[in-house]
């Protein structure tokens, strides 16, 4: 049995105390238990940023690669071993501004993966500059006079582009995040969790406290993730109630079942056939 002590590790953790990330890494270790999920079986893929930091605590399969990249190796991983459990942890900034293209595209493709977004609303790593997320009016370092910009809805964009999972956590949520996390993982094809996540250094506007008061569980009210019309009008509530749990769900065909790969196997388990690359380079 996969206990939540398999995943620790003894890798120095130098977030903020207080900040919202501790309560998403202990969602993770829970969820992964219970799911019971062998180490070896998941794969954490992260960019750059204070969330992307996240798999450097936790034992397992890691990569970290660029800014805003992760979700461009995650389909490439997805591709060569779909036997693998992929979960990626990426920043608002590193998923909806550096990685905004490779966000829209891995929904587009359905890559059975769960993205998991820990949303501060501010640049965390590089001090507090506005990220795609940052609320309209907001002032920061480099933003003086306030943010000028609209504020990047990823809840509605994930939905336009066909979504099959898209909810909203909150770090401070304990069981629901990890009940979150959860369904994600189980469901069969791309999974967003957009997490509300207070940033305790560089954003004092949406603090823990700021959250408390707003979020609830669309769960109590009875929320039917197949109404997509509901979906699309919720992702939109945003200020004296904001809405947490699945949003919308739906099955589709993922990635891999498209290409068609996985009847034989995962590639990186395949023979290799230098004969098979000649047929197709001398054909081009
Ligand atoms: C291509 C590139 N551009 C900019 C940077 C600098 N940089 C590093 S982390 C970061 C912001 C990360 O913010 P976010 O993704 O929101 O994560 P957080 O730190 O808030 O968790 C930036 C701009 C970089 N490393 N690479
Ligand atoms: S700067 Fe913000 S996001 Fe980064 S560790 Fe500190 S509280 Fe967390």
């Amino acid at each position: 049995m996969v206990t939540i002590q398999d995943f620790d590790c003894s890798y120095e953790n130098n977030w903020c105390p207080g900040c919202g990330n501790f309560g998403i890494l202990s969602s993770m270790k829970e969820a992964f238990a219970a799911l019971d999920l062998p180490p070896e079986k998941l794969l954490l893929i992260s960019g750059i940023g204070q969330a992307a930091k996240t798999p450097h605590f936790l034992k397992c399969n890691l990569f970290h690669t660029l800014h805003g990249r992760a979700l461009a190796i995650a389909t490439g991983a997805k591709m060569a071993n779909h036997e693998l459990t992929i979960v990626v942890n990426s920043g608002d900034g590193d998923c909806y501004g550096e990685g905004g293209n490779h966000f829209m595209n891995a929904i587009r493709r359905n890559v059975n993966l769960t993205l998991l977004v820990h949303n501060n609303k501010v640049y965390g790593l590089t001090k507090g500059q506005a990220s795609p997320t940052s609320d309209i009016g907001m002032v920061t370092k480099t933003q003086p006079h306030g943010v000028i910009a609209e504020s990047f809805n990823p809840l509605a964009i994930a939905l336009s582009l066909g979504a099959g999972f898209v909810a909203r956590g909150f770090s401070g949520g304990g069981e629901q995040l990890t009940r979150l996390i959860q369904a994600g993982m189980k469901h069969q094809g791309f999974s967003l969790i957009d997490i509300a996540q207070p940033c305790v250094s560089f954003n004092k506007v949406n603090t823990h406290s700021w959250y408390k008061k707003r979020v609830y569980d669309l769960q109590q009210e009875n929320h039917r993730t197949d109404d997509f019309q509901k979906a699309l009008e919720l992702s939109f509530l945003w200020g004296d109630r904001i809405p947490t749990g699945i949003l919308y769900q739906k099955k589709t065909p993922s990635f891999t079942e498209r290409l068609g790969i996985e009847k034989d196997g995962p590639i990186i388990r395949r023979k290799y056939d230098p004969l098979k690359l000649q047929k197709v380079l001398s054909a081009l």
